[in-house]
């Protein structure tokens, strides 16, 4: 009989603790392949924050008129938080319904309130009238839908008498006091919560810290540790000091396609690289735009500014165009529903998706940046031109270096349309109406 000889995951999971381990089985496998291909996520942003329509957290870190609740009264709230119409499988189906292929969900924000059982604190939803682990709960319902599923986790923590001293007002300290003595306890804290996430609810597809400002107070290298000596294949952000495995652009995309070595300066979105470059593959950063679909992270019932579905379409396109992924949030309501705003929405984009995830879908950026009226995403031997200005009835593709195309067609029909190539153009006749009303994608394959 053969000895059974242990896989490499076993292998390292039996030398998980020694420093090598995650390091040799992330350089073997591509264990970024699955984010690549998804694209677009749903960011879920739930607490009980959600009970008073403010956003999270920050109402006691910066009071503020838009969010009139004093900091005794949003602590109080998990009192009264009772999520009774909260049903995880229709979260996930809601994602699937949309095209997304991962979730995000915050087990803990800046307020330090987990949403998850944590043995380490009893500031947690298991402690409120709900009593039900819904991190749990909607890890358990994502991994029966093979959704992946990754964990939001605040490294600020406004509860944690470690991190701050909370004899104050949260507004006064709310970026920590890691000089204090204490500071040390609240990394171990850190840390010992990592390792819950990480070892109760199954496979954890990343880690999307939020370290705000100086984070190399919370010693990145450290949690990283952590986190991939449980699971080596997690990947995670760039949140929490250290670069991680992509970078986070909030409520904006970048001005141009991110690139290893250059950091993106968010006042201008400048990317460090020349406008409309198009990087070799080795050359790219991973990067992923988070959005919320009105202003407001949380479920807020006094923000009416939603994007509308062609815009977040449009937006879903523009950053796969140039080679991002699109986390896009929502708030669910107190009572654990998520709000017909964002259902139709999010059901919209699903309806374009229905038609039109082949040119998003394991896609990178296109080889034309930069031009009036269209976007383009590319995958294998396909180059997908994303019309939004319809041109009439011919549309110009033009750059250096295209591949020698042998067929263009309307993806959601098929329908074959006649081209002519020549010195880097490409001239396709296109119906005089444009077929999508949001975003017509006409396929150019070589
Ligand atoms: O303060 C948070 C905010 O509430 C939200 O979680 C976003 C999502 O990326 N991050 C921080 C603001 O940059």
């Amino acid at each position: 009989m053969s000895a059974h000889l242990p896989s490499r995951r076993e292998l390292l999971t039996m030398f998980a603790a020694s420093p090598l381990a995650p390091m040799l089985l992330r350089a073997e496998t591509d264990y970024t392949a699955w984010y690549r291909e998804a694209k677009f996520g749903m960011f879920i942003h739930w607490g009980p924050y959600s009970l008073a329509s403010v956003e999270a957290s920050w109402p006691i870190m910066q009071p503020s008129k838009e969010f009139p609740i004093t900091e005794e009264q949003y602590r109080a709230l998990p009192q009264q938080f009772n999520p009774t119409k909260f049903d995880a499988a229709a979260f996930v189906d809601l994602a699937k319904a949309a095209h997304q292929k991962y979730m995000v969900f915050t087990t803990k924000h800046h307020d330090g309130f987990c949403m998850f059982d944590s043995a380490y604190t009893d500031y947690k939803i298991t402690n409120t009238p709900y009593k039900k682990d819904i991190a749990g709960l909607l890890a358990e319902a994502c991994h029966s839908a093979g959704m992946p599923i990754g964990f939001y986790y605040s490294p600020p923590d406004m509860n944690h008498p470690a991190f701050r001293d909370t004899a104050k007002p949260a507004r006064d300290n709310w970026n920590g006091e890691p000089t204090r003595s204490v500071w040390p306890l609240y990394l171990d804290y850190m840390e010992l919560q990592l390792r819950e996430l990480l070892t109760r609810y199954g496979d954890v597809v990343l880690i999307w810290f939020d370290g705000l400002h100086n984070q190399r107070k919370f010693d990145g290298e450290r949690m990283h540790r952590a986190i991939l000596a449980c699971q080596a294949q997690t990947l995670i952000n760039n949140r929490i000091g250290i670069p991680g495995d992509f970078e986070t652009p909030e409520q904006f995309l970048p001005a141009a396609i991110p690139v290893k070595g250059k950091k993106l300066d968010w006042e201008n979105r400048d990317t460090g690289t020349k406008p409309n470059y198009v990087p070799k593959p080795e050359e790219f950063r991973l990067w992923e735009t988070c959005m919320t679909i009105n202003h407001t992270w949380a479920y807020n019932k006094n923000d009416h500014e939603f994007k509308s579905s062609r815009q977040l379409i449009r937006t879903l396109v523009e950053v796969a165009s140039r080679g991002g992924n699109f986390l896009l949030n929502v708030g669910p309501q107190p009572d654990g529903v998520i709000q017909p705003e964002f259902q139709e929405r999010l059901r919209a984009i699903g309806k374009w998706m229905d038609r039109n995830s082949a040119a998003i879908h394991g896609s990178t950026y296109g080889p034309v940046q930069g031009a009036k009226g269209f976007r383009t995403t590319a995958r294998g031997r396909d180059v997908f031109v994303h019309v939004f200005d319809w041109p009439g009835t011919t549309l110009e593709v033009a750059a250096d270096d295209l591949p020698k195309f042998n067929s263009a067609s309307l993806l959601e029909t098929g329908q074959p349309l006649q081209f002519k190539q020549q010195d880097g153009r490409v001239t396709v006749e296109v119906p005089v109406q444009a077929p999508d009303p949001d975003v017509t994608v006409i396929t150019l394959r070589s």
